[in-house]
Formats: structure tokens, sequence, C-alpha cells
């Protein structure tokens, strides 16, 4: 019975064995499973956007093939934890209807938009970075395919990051101009990367996905490791610290100041500067993209009737 088959799953959790596909879980489990691994699917492919954006004005033919491959590697993934999803029983399909309707979420911070050049190489610096800092976690998540998949994904954001960052040292060697619009990109972008770790650890009941080891660390600890990694980051590029993030001796941490929760909120629920945007694209990708799937399709069954006479 139920209660039997979860004591039977939690002690395979406890003793850090893989859960697999066709193994028996917990609905909830599975539930969660399909939001988390859907939403991080969906800022994989949303994530495109902003940087897409840019193609067409990077500076330099090397930095354009850097973003191209980049912007591609995204897709991979999103691609990758799609079918890492499927495996729990619901279609890509349904995940990507549910992302278009705005039931499904994706990350807060591909609702901010990428305004200069230096913004490009912040998104690679700390959206990657902190996309590593909360995946590193994950390769060790209880769900085989999902942890399986993020090995892979953690070495290529891993390149990204450093691309971000070198590009950003680029800029910091050059002229005025460009110095100023790293700062702008940092004073602008480094808050957003901080939410994107989730609520404060105060709003959350004790968590259950940390139980089903699906989390290993909570949204806090890892908001602060990768504080921790990413300030004497921005010391190496001179920029200027924002205010109230400051070295505590005493917990050998920095100390940094409440983030603006209600405007987290805000862009979660859909009122961030580009969610509108951002979704559109979305659907405009799909509808526009319908005829080429209809002809595969066609051409698949083609084939199959071929084969079989
Ligand atoms: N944005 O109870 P918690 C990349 C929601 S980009 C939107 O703490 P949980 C590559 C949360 O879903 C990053 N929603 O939830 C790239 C929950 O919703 P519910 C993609 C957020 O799941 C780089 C509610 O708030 N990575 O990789 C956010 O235990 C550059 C309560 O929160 C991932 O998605 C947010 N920031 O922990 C691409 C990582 N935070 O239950 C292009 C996978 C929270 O009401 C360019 N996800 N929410 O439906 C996770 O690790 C977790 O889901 C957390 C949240 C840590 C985000």
């Amino acid at each position: 019975d139920d209660a039997e088959n979860e004591a039977q799953f939690q002690a395979r959790i406890d003793a850090e064995e893989f859960i697999e596909p066709k193994d028996w879980m917990p609905e909830g489990y599975r539930k969660t499973l399909v939001r988390q691994m859907s939403q991080h699917a969906h800022s994989e492919i949303v994530g495109m956007l902003p940087e897409g954006n840019w193609v067409t004005r990077a500076p330099t033919l090397k930095r354009k093939m850097i973003l191209v491959a980049k912007i591609q590697d995204e897709a991979g993934h999103g691609l990758y934890i799609y079918s890492g999803a499927e495996t729990l029983g619901t279609s890509r399909e349904q995940m990507v209807d549910d992302l278009h309707s705005g039931k499904a979420k994706y990350s807060t911070i591909f609702n901010y938009p990428t305004m200069t050049w230096a913004d490009v190489g912040a998104v690679g610096w700390l959206v990657d970075g902190a996309a590593i800092t909360n995946q590193i976690p994950l390769c060790r998540c209880s769900y085989g395919p999902y942890a399986r998949a993020m090995i892979r994904v953690c070495k290529e954001e891993s390149f990204h990051q450093r691309q971000g960052y070198e590009s950003l040292l680029a800029m910091v060697k050059g002229t005025d101009a460009q110095k100023k619009m790293v700062q702008d990109a940092f004073d602008r972008l480094f808050w957003p990367s901080l939410m994107m770790f989730g609520p404060p650890d105060s709003d959350q009941p004790p968590s259950q996905n940390m139980k089903w080891k699906i989390k290993r660390f909570t949204n806090d600890e890892l908001r602060q490791r990768f504080v921790d990694a990413t300030i004497p980051q921005a010391e190496f590029l001179g920029l200027k610290i924002p205010e109230g993030v400051v070295w505590n001796e005493d917990t050998n941490h920095y100390d940094f100041p409440e983030l603006d929760w209600d405007e987290f909120w805000a862009v979660v629920k859909g009122d961030g500067v580009c969610n509108d945007d951002r979704l559109n694209s979305r659907r405009k990708a799909i509808d526009e993209g319908a005829w080429v799937r209809e002809a595969a399709e066609a051409y698949a069954e083609k084939q199959k009737i071929q084969q079989a006479a």
C-alpha cells in the first residue's frame, strides 16, 4: 500500500539511490519535478530571447560566433530537460502549452531587458553564474534523468560564465564609455540575478523538496554562495560594489541588503518589463513553425507507409 511504498521510497532517497522513471514515486514528487523541470526547460528556451536580441549587433565576428554558439547551447539544454521531464509522463506539448497559457513559470531574470552589449556579457557572468551555483547541486538530485542532464548542462554553463566574464574584462580595459557600460550592466542585473534563487527561506515552510533531495541546499544558502563568489570577481573587474554589500569578518560571508521581494513577486506574476514580449515571442515562434512540424510529420508518415509496402 501507499504508506509502505512511501517508506520504501524515502529509504531509497536516504540511501542516495537515484529514482528512475519506471520506479514507484509519490504523486507529489512527480508533480514537483514536472513543475521544476518544465520551469527550468522553459527558462533555457525563453533565456535565448534576451541574448538573441544582440546577435545582429555583436561588435565583432568572434563575439558573434560565441554568442550564437551559447544561444544554441541553451536550446540544447531546454530540449534535454524537456525530454527528462517527459519521462515523468507529461508531454512536451503539454508543458509548452502551459508556458504559453501563463500557467507555467520561467525564471524571473529573463523578464529584464538586455539594453547594451555589456548586458550580454553580464548575462553570461551573472545569470549563467547563478545558474551553475543552483545547478551543481542538482547533479545530485534524486531523480536520475534530471541529475544526469545537469552534468552536461553545468559544463556548458561554466563555459558560458567564463566567456561572459572575459568579454567584460575586455570592456573594462577599454574606453571610459565601455567601463561605464559594464558598471551600469552590473548595477542593473546584480539584484535580479540574486532573485533567480527564489524567495527567502523565511517565507518557506520546511521544504519537502529537501527531504526528497530534489534540492540539496536552501534558496538563501545558494544565494549567499553566489554573492561570496561574485563580489571578488566584480572587484577584479574594477567595479563599484553596490551599497550595503560588505564583507563580514565574523561570518566569513558578504552581508547584503534585503532584496526587493515585491518586485520579485510582481515579475513572477507577469508584470515585469518584458513578460508580455517574451511570451508573445514564444507563441509566435510556435505558430510560425507549425507548418514545419506538420511537414515533418507528413514526411515521417509517408516513409512509414513506403517501408511497410
Ligand atoms: N523565477 O518554494 P520555492 C539557465 C517560484 S537560467 C520564477 O523556492 P522551488 C540558463 C517557484 O517555482 C535558470 N519563479 O520553489 C540560461 C515556486 O512556484 P510555485 C533556470 C520562481 O522550486 C542562462 C514559487 O516561486 N534554472 O539555467 C523563481 O523549491 C543564461 C516558490 O518558490 C532553473 O530554473 C524565479 N526566480 O525553488 C539561459 C533552476 N524562484 O510552486 C539563457 C531550476 C522561485 O508556486 C541565458 N529550479 N519561483 O509554482 C530551481 O532550482 C527551483 O525551482 C528554484 C525555486 C530554486 C528556482
